[in-house]
């Protein structure tokens, strides 16, 4: 299996709720390096761009004004398989349905609230990626 790399937020309701680092430590602690990592907030635009690909779907508005209510941490994350392991480790997108153990299992509130992001292909990863991060080459 190739060495990859994926995308994480971890989202305002888990960061305003003090899990940044067992969040931090799960990720670690399952095998990831990270190569970047930030403290930033994105705005109601900067939001919307970067979910643009869910525009059309009834819960954009919320999504928009949910990532942009606070702080968020936003990471690269390296590993084997890296994309498919850390959507393992982080669990389905509604809490309730997210296996014990998970991270969202563990942190989240709701399916909007979940605690995290995690890409869904290497394209995907690349893209959000370069959304919050230059000069990735020196890593
Ligand atoms: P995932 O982040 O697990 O890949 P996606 O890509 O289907 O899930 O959805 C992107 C984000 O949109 C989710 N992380 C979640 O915050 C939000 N979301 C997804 N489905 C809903 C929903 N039915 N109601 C509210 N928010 C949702």
């Amino acid at each position: 299996m190739a060495t990859n790399r994926t995308f994480t937020m971890i989202k305002p309701d888990a960061v305003s709720n003090g899990h940044i680092g067992a969040i931090l430590n799960d990720i670690t602690s399952a095998g990831f390096k990270i190569i970047a990592l930030k403290y930033t907030r994105l705005t109601n635009e900067t939001a919307g761009a970067f979910y643009a690909v869910h525009k059309e779907r009834g819960f954009f508005g919320e999504l928009v004004d949910f990532m942009s209510s606070g702080p968020i941490i936003a990471a690269i994350l390296e590993k084997d398989n890296a994309i498919e392991d850390f959507r393992k480790l982080i669990g389905a997108t509604d809490p309730t349905k997210a296996e014990q153990g998970t991270i969202r299992n563990k942190y989240a509130k709701s399916i909007e609230a979940n605690a995290v992001h995690g890409s869904d292909s290497d394209e995907n990863a690349q893209i959000e990626g370069n959304f919050f991060f230059s000069g990735l080459e020196r890593f």
